[in-house]
C-alpha cells in the first residue's frame, strides 16, 4: 500500500479527497497572514513518498553533465534564504466556476487552496552556478528547468525564472521555521514564488536542466488553460503552460461585530509578484463599490514590506458594512431579497477580475478568478 507513509492530518482540513490526501484549509482559518503548517493546504496526486535519509538532490545540466548535493551541503555550503510566499493551486475557487457554469472536472476547491509560509534554503541558481553551469551566460540548451519528485510527479519553469536574481526561486528545507512536514515535501521542495503550485515541486528528487519542459502530464496537458468554445476539443501541444496566475480574490469570512456591523474579511493575490493595489467590494452585486482596508489585518509587517515585483504573499483585506438608514443591517433590500457582497482585486498592472465566470469557462475549471460573489446573509 504506497499510502501507508502517509501523515495523520489535522482534523480541521476540509478533506475533498483522502487517497490520495487533497484537503483545504478552512475559510474561516485563512484570515491570518501566515497559515500554520498543520491547517495549510494539501494537493497530493499520488502518495506521500519517503525519501531514503542519504538521498541525494541530483542535478543533470543541459550538456549531460551530473552532479549531487546532500541536504547538508544544501544548508551548508550555500547562502540561506528565506522568503514569505504564497501557494496557490490553478484549481482554487474551482466550485465557484462549477456554480456560476453547468460542470467543470477535478477537485471542487472553495477558497482555500491557497495558503501563505515562510520557506527557507538555498537559492536554485546558487545551486546551478555550483553545479558547473555559467549562469550569466547560460548556454543556449539551457531553456527550462525541470523538477522530478520521489514519487514520480513532475514539472518545469523557464530558465529565465529559475536564474532572475529577482527571481527568488529556492530549495526550501523549511516551512515557517520548521522543517518542512511530510505532506508538504519533506525534506526538500522547490518553490517558485509568483507561480502557479504546481510548479512547487515536492519531495524534490532531481532537478534538470534542459531545452525542453518537463515531459510530465502535470507540465504538457493538465496545467494549462483554453478557450469556453474549446471543452472537449483541447489542442494541449498549442496550449501554454500555466506558470504566473492571474489576480483573484475571495471572501473568507463574514461576521456581526456587536454594534459596529458587519465585517467582511477576504484574501487577494496575483502571481509573478504583482502588488495587490486595491480590493474593491460591493453590497449590491456591483452596482456601486467602496474600497477595502488592504492588508490592515496582517498581524506580520512583512505584508506590506517586500520590494517592488516581489510581492510574493497575498494580502488580506477587511470592509465594514455600512448600515443603510431604514435598515438595521443591509443584509436585505427593501423588498426582501438577499444583497449580494461582491468583490475583485486590482494589481499593480492594473489587472483586474472578470466579472463572470462564462468568458473564462474551461471544463478543467482551472483559474477561476471572477468577481467572487457571496449572498450576505449576516452573521455566519
Ligand atoms: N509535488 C509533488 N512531488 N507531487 C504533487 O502531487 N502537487 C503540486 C505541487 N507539487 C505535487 C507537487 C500541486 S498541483 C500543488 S497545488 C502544490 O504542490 C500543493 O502544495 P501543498 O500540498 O504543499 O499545499
Ligand atoms: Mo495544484
Amino acid at each position: 500500500d504506497p499510502f501507508s507513509q502517509d501523515p495523520s492530518r489535522d482534523n480541521a482540513l476540509h478533506t475533498h479527497s483522502s487517497r490520495p490526501c487533497n484537503a483545504e484549509t478552512p475559510s474561516c482559518q485563512l484570515t491570518t497572514f501566515i497559515t500554520p503548517n498543520n491547517i495549510f493546504y494539501v494537493r497530493n496526486h499520488m502518495w506521500v513518498p519517503t525519501p531514503p535519509a542519504q538521498a541525494k538532490l541530483e542535478i543533470e545540466l543541459s550538456d549531460g553533465e551530473e552532479v549531487s548535493f546532500s541536504l547538508r551541503d544544501l544548508k551548508e555550503k550555500f547562502p540561506q534564504h528565506t522568503i514569505t510566499s504564497t501557494l496557490q493551486c490553478s484549481g482554487n475557487r474551482r466550485s465557484h466556476m462549477t456554480d456560476a457554469t453547468t460542470h467543470t472536472s477535478g477537485l471542487q476547491w472553495t477558497v482555500g487552496a491557497i495558503g501563505t509560509a515562510t520557506w527557507t534554503g538555498p537559492l536554485l541558481r546558487d545551486v546551478l552556478e555550483k553545479s558547473g553551469m555559467n549562469i550569466s551566460r547560460p548556454p543556449s540548451s539551457a531553456k527550462h528547468v525541470q523538477f522530478t519528485g520521489h514519487e514520480a510527479y513532475g514539472a518545469s519553469v523557464p530558465i529565465e525564472k529559475a536564474l532572475n536574481p529577482y527571481g527568488d526561486v529556492i530549495l526550501a528545507h523549511s516551512m515557517n521555521n520548521e522543517p518542512i512536514p511530510k505532506d508538504h515535501g519533506s525534506p526538500l521542495r522547490v518553490i517558485v514564488p509568483g507561480h502557479v503550485a504546481a510548479r512547487s515541486v515536492k519531495w524534490l528528487k532531481k532537478i534538470t536542466v534542459s531545452d525542453e519542459e518537463s515531459t510530465s502530464q502535470w507540465q504538457r496537458r493538465d496545467y494549462k488553460c483554453f478557450g469556453p468554445n474549446e471543452s472537449g476539443k483541447e489542442d494541449w501541444g498549442a496550449a501554454k503552460s500555466i506558470q504566473e496566475m492571474p489576480v483573484n480574490s475571495a471572501v473568507t469570512s463574514i461576521s456581526e461585530m456587536e454594534g459596529k456591523g458587519t465585517v467582511v474579511k477576504g484574501w487577494a493575490y496575483s502571481g509573478g509578484g504583482r502588488e495587490i493595489v486595491r480590493v474593491d467590494v460591493s453590497v449590491d452585486d456591483g452596482k456601486s463599490w467602496d474600497q477595502a482596508c488592504i492588508g490592515c489585518v496582517n498581524e506580520d509587517k512583512d505584508a506590506n514590506g517586500q520590494p517592488a515585483n516581489k510581492h510574493w504573499a497575498w494580502k488580506q483585506w477587511h470592509y465594514t458594512i455600512p448600515t443603510p438608514n431604514g435598515n438595521k443591517d443591509g443584509r436585505e433590500k427593501k423588498d426582501g431579497t438577499k444583497r449580494i457582497i461582491a468583490v475583485k482585486a486590482t494589481d499593480e498592472a492594473y489587472n483586474t477580475q472578470p466579472e463572470h465566470f462564462d468568458p473564462i469557462y474551461n471544463v478543467r475549471g482551472n483559474l477561476a478568478a471572477a468577481w467572487h460573489r457571496v449572498p450576505f446573509e449576516g452573521g455566519k
